[in-house]
């Protein structure tokens, strides 16, 4: 049937697929920190993100489902200018999309790759996400066409930092933002649970990624671009001295610890007009 075959590019709605480069990107974005955002501005900004902080283009068919996990607690402040930054960013890439905060409950010591396992199972049970971007929440992209969909590889996505003055800080640094696809998060058994505090869950993550037998992909260094808003070290994230010590194992660790192991409890799930919201109770260290 020829009229059924020229419909090939059409979906279910009947809506055409979006452009595979979207025409609303633009370029450099100058990020500033208005004072006096509320999120209530925010919102109106965003009139066509549904609750949960879904958002679908209005007039064609996405070819990317992102979901975006950030690891949270205590950060609402930078919460704010993050989704003031994304949502807009994101919908100017054309992306089907959904922004996932995974807090943290209790006081214990924070662990920022335990939360984003947690964060990888809860968003893949709501919807078949083809792509996960794991977001430090006061990290804010510099450039729109730094494109949040994944690649054949692993990506790391933050690799110009303005408090590294725009380049790596070294060559294996895997900190800030990363992309992976569902199967590939899966090969390398997801990320440690084991971390505890501040330092090293992101270099174990990237050592994971060459176990799984996969390269780490990378955006180009003029795209790459995050201001970071600057901050102390939080109370409940103190250094973990022990992070050397784990690193030096996690070749043989990495398969009994991860996606496979995580425990945890959910305490809330909230979807809220601008982000879906999971309160988690991860434990404490064994
Ligand atoms: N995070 C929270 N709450 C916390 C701790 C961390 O939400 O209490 C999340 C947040 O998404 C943050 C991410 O975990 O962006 C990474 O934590 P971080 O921002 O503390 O780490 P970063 O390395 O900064 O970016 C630490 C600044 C001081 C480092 C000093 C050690 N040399
Ligand atoms: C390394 C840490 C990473 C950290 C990176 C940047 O030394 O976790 O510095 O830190 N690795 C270890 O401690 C083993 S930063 O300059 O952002 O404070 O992400």
């Amino acid at each position: 049937n020829l009229s059924l075959l020229g419909k090939a590019q059409t979906t279910e709605d009947n809506l055409p697929y979006c452009p595979k480069k979207s025409p609303l990107v633009g370029g450099p974005i100058h990020v500033t920190f208005p004072s006096g955002l509320t999120l209530a501005q925010v919102e109106r900004k965003n009139p066509l993100v549904v609750r949960g902080g879904r958002y679908r283009p209005p007039n064609c068919e996405a070819r990317h489902r992102t979901a975006i996990i950030i690891p949270h607690r205590n950060r609402e402040h930078h919460l704010k200018f993050l989704l003031y930054y994304l949502h807009p960013f994101l919908q100017r890439q054309q992306l089907n999309y959904g922004i996932y905060i995974i807090h943290q409950e209790g006081n214990y010591t924070f662990n920022r790759a335990k939360l984003m396992n947690v964060g990888f199972r809860e968003a893949m049970r709501e919807e078949e996400w083809d792509c996960l971007f794991f977001h430090d929440v006061d990290l804010i992209p510099e450039d729109d066409r730094n494109t949040y969909i994944c690649d054949a590889h692993p990506k790391h996505a933050a690799i110009a930092m303005d408090k590294f003055r725009y380049k790596l800080p070294y060559k294996s640094y895997f900190g800030g933002v990363s992309a992976l696809t569902p199967q590939q998060y899966l090969k390398m058994n997801g990320f440690p649970n084991n971390y505890w505090g501040w330092g090293g869950e992101d270099d174990d993550i990237g050592v994971r990624v060459s176990l799984g037998g996969m390269l780490i992909s990378r955006p180009a260094l003029n795209v790459g671009r995050y201001k970071m808003i600057k901050h102390k070290l939080d109370q409940g994230n103190e250094i973990n001295p022990r992070r050397f010590n784990m690193l030096a194992k996690t070749r043989h660790t990495w398969k009994q610890d991860g996606m496979n192991t995580v425990e945890y409890e959910i305490v809330r799930r909230e979807h809220l007009p601008l982000y879906t919201n999971i309160t988690v109770n991860i434990g404490t260290e064994k």
